[in-house]
């Protein structure tokens, strides 16, 4: 049976990396279930009681036992251990050890409403400049026509294909509001924030079935709904057909 993308629980996971955001999620929930349960028992407690009947006159007095100081406590703590202890070192890693560029995927994803303009930079591997002045319904990337390094580069409108088992890094930018670049089955989000260049960087670990959804995580908009990509895992081969093919057979991609 084929494996399903979206099931009961998280999503399939096909990155390298998720494993310890899985496990964080998995912990949060393990620990919100004991509070729900935990509060929920007390709650019903209470009721029984402290009901009216066996209480007729309320009482003023200070409440004197610790018990709900030392839950509030215990709470605090597993917070600043899950933060502390499991968030922050899963996210400083993955913020400071990018992947070598020379070994690496790189693209150039450009938010708008309602689209992701993902740039490739072409055979030299080198992106164009890129500049608001020049963006058009032509040249949606805004890329500079002088600029050599932009020539061959090209614009996959929300489609992102990559190759299995090799780092992709990614600069998000946006042309007008805060976006947010989320891929689930990558377990990747981040916020796109206008005026700022941001990378992160993913690995697939495997190719799974077809294509996985690239969503906007943020509301930016009237069509917020329809800004959806579509990441595409493939082999080394195909995704060096892919390649070949946007590079050759859509030479005019920007004719400015
Ligand atoms: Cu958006």
């Amino acid at each position: 049976m084929e494996e399903k993308v979206y099931g009961y629980w998280l999503p399939m996971n096909v990155s390298a990396h998720a494993e310890e955001i899985d496990q964080l999620i998995n912990w949060l929930h393990v620990f919100m279930v004991l509070l729900f349960v935990g509060w929920g028992v007390f709650f019903i407690y209470c009721l029984f009681k402290y009901r009216a009947g066996a209480n007729p006159n309320a009482t003023h007095a200070d409440v004197k036992a610790k018990s709900a100081k030392y839950v509030e406590i215990a709470v605090c703590v597993v917070e600043a251990i899950l933060l502390i202890g499991v968030s922050m070192p899963v996210w400083s890693e993955f913020k400071s050890d990018f992947p070598d560029e020379s070994d690496s995927v790189r693209v150039q994803v450009l938010a708008e409403q309602f689209a992701w303009n993902i740039q490739y930079p072409g055979k030299d591997g080198k992106f164009g400049r890129r500049a608001s002045e020049y963006i058009s319904t032509d040249n949606l990337l805004g890329l500079d026509p002088n600029d050599e390094n932009g020539k061959d580069d090209f614009n996959s409108i929300n489609q992102l294909h990559i190759p299995v088992n090799k780092p992709v890094i990614i600069t998000l930018m946006s042309k007008d509001v805060i976006h947010s670049f989320k891929i689930p089955v990558m377990r990747l989000t981040q916020d796109i924030i206008p005026g700022q260049s941001i990378r992160i960087w993913m690995e697939a670990a495997k190719i799974g079935p077809g294509h996985f959804d690239i969503a906007c995580a943020q509301l930016c908009g009237l069509g917020h709904y329809r800004m959806r990509g579509q990441l595409t895992i493939e082999t080394a081969d195909a995704y060096q057909k892919w390649l070949d093919e946007q590079e050759s057979g859509e030479e005019d991609e920007f004719s400015f």
